[in-house]
């Protein structure tokens, strides 16, 4: 499923270009259900969770100006495991929980969350060089992300761009974010300006920036939450839907003081410094077999 020269390039370069996953029956099963979702989103949206109204426009619920508001200009659905069965054995899907748990080193792998990040075709917007962990409300730095084309990502619909090692660069880790914050807080405490940190500066690159990860519809790639990637605007008339799914080391803990207004820690059922575990994080299970349901 996965080999040894794929772990070793993941390890080293902080991101893998894994190839198919999917054939392309399961990925159109799987966009059905993403217009599942569009269609209750446009009719009002689903209040049962926090999160569903997260990342997009809602239709009637949003009113304001009629032109302003583009019926698929989609950018995030966050949580498609719990509103569609389909996404929710997706999660167990032996091949990329698999990849996840070896990436990882652990035998077992945890959702954080799943989402999908859409760009509708012309019109949208680029995505900046970012880590994902210092968004996150979490402890320990394990956790990696299956990025999964729902459509072909090229360079002009906006895919996946990563920049090579950034995971493992010191100037990026943990131990430099802590610094630049105390640095920064002790600025403020003085009325002082302080220096633009290269953290920072990677922010203002542009996506070409980064090594480009074209994708077919059905393949997947998998990213380290601390290696900077960027997705530029969509210039194409063809849309750009992605099904993301961040899967932490079995372990993880929670750290609110990261990320305090993160949408899901209404939904935790443990303490500041405890594992995250609970309904809203399951356990991928590669063994139940649920995803060959749909096979
Ligand atoms: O899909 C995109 O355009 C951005 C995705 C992203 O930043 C991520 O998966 O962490």
């Amino acid at each position: 499923m996965i080999t040894q020269q794929q772990i070793e390039f993941f390890n080293e370069n902080g991101y893998l270009r894994y190839g198919r996953v999917l054939d392309m029956a399961e990925v159109e099963a799987l966009r059905t259900g993403l217009d599942n979702v569009i269609a209750i989103e446009e009719a009002g949206g689903d209040e049962s969770e926090i999160e569903f109204k997260y990342g997009h426009r809602r239709g009637a619920s949003m009113g304001g100006n009629a032109e302003e508001h583009q019926p698929r200009h989609i950018v995030q659905y966050v949580n498609m495991f719990k509103r569609e069965p389909i996404y929710e054995r997706l999660l167990h899907h032996p091949v990329i929980s698999g990849a996840a748990c070896a990436l990882l080193n652990t035998p077992r792998v945890r959702l954080w969350h799943d989402q999908i990040i859409s760009k509708p075709p012309e019109e949208n917007r680029h995505f900046h060089f970012h880590q994902d962990f210092y968004l996150w409300p979490l402890r320990e730095p394990r956790i990696v992300t299956c990025w999964l084309a729902l459509d072909d990502a090229t360079p002009d619909n906006g895919c996946m761009h990563v920049v090579p090692g950034s995971h493992r660069d010191p100037r990026f880790g943990l131990e430099s974010y802590a610094a630049e914050l105390a640095a920064r807080a002790e600025a403020e405490a003085q009325g002082r300006e302080i220096k633009e940190t290269d953290r920072q500066k990677m922010a203002h690159q542009p996506a070409d920036f980064g090594k480009p990860v074209a994708l077919k519809a059905g393949e997947c790639m998998f990213h380290h939450c601390l290696n900077f990637h960027a997705t530029p605007a969509n210039v194409t008339d063809r849309q750009r839907r992605a099904h993301v799914m961040i899967f932490m080391a079995e372990g993880v803990r929670t750290k609110l003081d990261q990320s305090p207004n993160h949408v899901l820690i209404p939904g935790f059922t443990v303490g500041d410094g405890e594992e995250l575990v609970g309904e809203g994080f399951p356990l991928s299970n590669p063994e139940s077999g649920k995803w060959k349901v749909t096979a």
